[in-house]
This record gives C-alpha cells, structure tokens and sequence, in this order.
C-alpha cells in the first residue's frame, strides 16, 4: 500500500517515470479529465510545490464548502513542510470530509465509519517513518469514533489527527451531530438540540493528548500553520477545524465563526504549556471561541517509541517471511491467498 506510487519501490529508491505503476484508481469519483497522469513528471523533475500533490479526481464538495479550505491548508503544510506524496498517508473515515484523501496525490486510505485512528495508529507502527495523517468529520471523529478518540489521545501514537467540525452529519443531508449547539434544530432534533455538545478540546486535554489546536477553514494560513505544528509535534496532535457545511448548518457560517474567533497566540499572557490555562480557553465557547494552540506538552515519547517489536526495524523493512514457521506460512497462505 506505501509503496510503488509517486515513482519510489519499496527499498525507497527512485525508479525512472516509465517504469513507475499508475496509481490505482480508487474509484466511486469521477475523474477531472478522465486521465490518470498525476503529477508524476514533477516527481521526476525533483520539483515539491502544490501541483506535485494534485489529484486528478475533482472535488464533488458543494461550492463554497470548508473542506476546500481545509484541504489546501493541508497540500501547503506538506509541500512547507518539504514531505513528499510518498511520504504520507492520509487515513480518512466516511463523511464529506472524509473524501479529503481521494483529492490529493498521496497514499491514502478511507476506512469505515469512525475507525481512522485505530488504522492511522496501525499504519503509523508498520512503518512509523511515514507522516500519518487522520482526517474526518466530528460525527466520524466524536461521535461513533470517540471511544478511538479517547484513547488515542492517551495512547499517544506519532499522529496528526485533523477534524473537519462543522456542527452536523452533512453527508446523510444534515442531522445534528456530537458538536451540534443546544437549540440547533435538523432533521434529527425537529425540537433543537437538548443534549450537551462535545467540547473536543476540553475531552483531548482529560484524555491525556500532548497537542491541541483549533483553526478555522475560512483562515487557511492559520490552518496551514497549526497543521504544520501539529505535525512536527512528537506525539498524537489534535487540530480541531471550525467548517462551514454551506449546504445545511445555516447557523454556524463562515460570519458566525469569523465574528467569534480569535487568535490565543495574540495574548502575552497565555501559556498553551499550562493546563490550566488549556482548560479555562478550551472550555469557552460562544460570544468568543479560541484559535491556535491551546495545549502543548512536551517530552512524552511518542506510543511507538515503547515498542518492542518495533526496535528491529519496521516491520515494512523487514522480511517477515524469513521469521514465519514456513509450515504456518503455507497454512496461512491457502487461508488467505
Ligand atoms: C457504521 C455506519 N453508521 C452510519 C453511517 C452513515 N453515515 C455516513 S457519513 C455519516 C455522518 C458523517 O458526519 P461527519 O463525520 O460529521 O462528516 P461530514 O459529512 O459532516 O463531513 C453517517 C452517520 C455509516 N456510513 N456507517
Ligand atoms: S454538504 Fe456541507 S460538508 Fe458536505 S460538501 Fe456540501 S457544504 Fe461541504
Ligand atoms: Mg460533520
């Protein structure tokens, strides 16, 4: 799965353009041009800029959706951040936002309904020299996926977990979700929502996560920014994204957020290494809602660190059918293959 795209086999060399396999069609979106050339010939050229991460697939989110802002924020931070398509996975779950992988060239994995943590984590121990990325929606991440949530954040794998959190399930036409607002009417709630919403960054910081951060679509190079640091940060890190769904949260738009926000980092007197501080920001949520960094803790080893297993190389270096019992191997292969 992490190799023989983007032109690199699977000892990490680079081949010649002609050599290289087309990327598999992931199939299920309709194609920008009905070709699948990517941008291989950047590859080739030894050029990282934005179009080396160009996807032929072409968006199918409404005009005007969040998760375009999202998605450029995330193509910037990786060209800045100078990693290449083959260098990052991006594990998305099922929801609008979670299409985010098919529409940039990169590997890329959608897997069910609120489980992309567990396989972001798996990925990130099979070969943790990748930049795992999760990305999904708050229905996908806090809701059917919040028990991974919780422990992920205490686990601590070397993950950048970014959440697409426009207030609502968009892509089942607009039920309220785990971070709808009391009063929020849908499909779901004809009465507005009575439940209390989840506060992601107050549930991240009791569960034990080291980075916490929350940005906003309509500010991409804010975004861009606390991508970049939540990916440099050694540990699981939490970017918590406000996104308009211009198509059914009609409450909280892109004036209702902008109107809110404001940038922690522009307060001498905040210490995002506090958890005091994380707690009284992370917890205000209204008249004024907190961007930036809220919570950083450093010097807790990333999980994969304390791995056993791990301390003879990744196991995607490795050839494991020299260790398995070739009895066992041939068992497993009739079951299997
Ligand atoms: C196990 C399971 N339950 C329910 C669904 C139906 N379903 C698909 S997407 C979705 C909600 C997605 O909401 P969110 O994660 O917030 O993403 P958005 O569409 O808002 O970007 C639901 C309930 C499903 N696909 N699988
Ligand atoms: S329904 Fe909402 S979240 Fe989905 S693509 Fe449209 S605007 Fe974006
Ligand atoms: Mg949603």
């Amino acid at each position: 799965m992490f190799d023989g795209v983007n032109g690199h086999s699977s000892d990490g060399q680079r081949r010649p353009a002609e050599e290289r396999p087309h990327r598999p069609s992931a199939g299920g979106e309709r194609q920008h041009n009905g070709h699948d050339h990517g941008p291989r010939h950047r590859a080739a050229d030894g050029v990282l800029d934005l179009k080396t991460y160009a996807s032929p697939y072409k968006p199918t989110w409404c005009p005007g959706c969040g998760d375009f802002g999202i998605l450029s924020a995330i193509k910037a931070a990786l060209v800045e951040l100078e990693i290449w398509p083959h260098e990052v996975l991006i594990v998305s779950g099922i929801g609008c936002g979670s299409k985010l992988p098919q529409y940039l060239y990169a590997n890329g994995f959608m897997t069910i309904h609120g489980r992309p943590l567990a396989v972001a984590t798996g990925a990130k121990l099979a070969n943790p020299k990748l930049h795992v990325l999760a990305v999904s929606g708050d229905g996908d991440s806090y809701g059917i996926g919040g028990n991974h949530f919780l422990h992920t954040c205490r686990r601590n794998p070397d993950i950048t977990h970014i959440v697409e959190n426009n207030q609502i399930y968009a892509l089942t036409k607009g039920q309220y979700s785990p971070t709808s607002e009391p009063g929020f009417r849908t499909t779901t709630s004809p009465d507005g929502v009575f439940e209390m919403p989840v506060n992601p960054v107050a549930v991240a910081l009791a569960a034990g996560a080291g980075f916490i951060a929350r940005s906003f679509a309509g500010e991409p190079k804010h975004l861009k920014q606390m991508i970049m640091a939540a990916m440099q940060h050694p540990g699981y890190a939490l970017v918590d994204v406000l996104q308009p769904c211009v198509a059914f949260n009609k409450v909280n738009t892109y004036n209702w957020y902008a109107e809110r926000i404001y940038d922690v980092a522009n307060d001498d007197t905040y210490d995002p290494t506090n958890p005091r501080d994380a707690w009284e920001r992370g917890t205000e949520w209204g008249e004024r809602i907190p961007i930036g960094i809220l919570y950083r803790r450093e010097g807790v080893p990333p999980y994969e660190t304390n791995v056993s297993a791990l301390q003879d190389g990744a196991p995607v270096e490795r050839d494991l059918a020299k260790r398995l019992d070739p009895v066992l191997l041939e068992q497993l292969k009739r079951a299997y293959v």
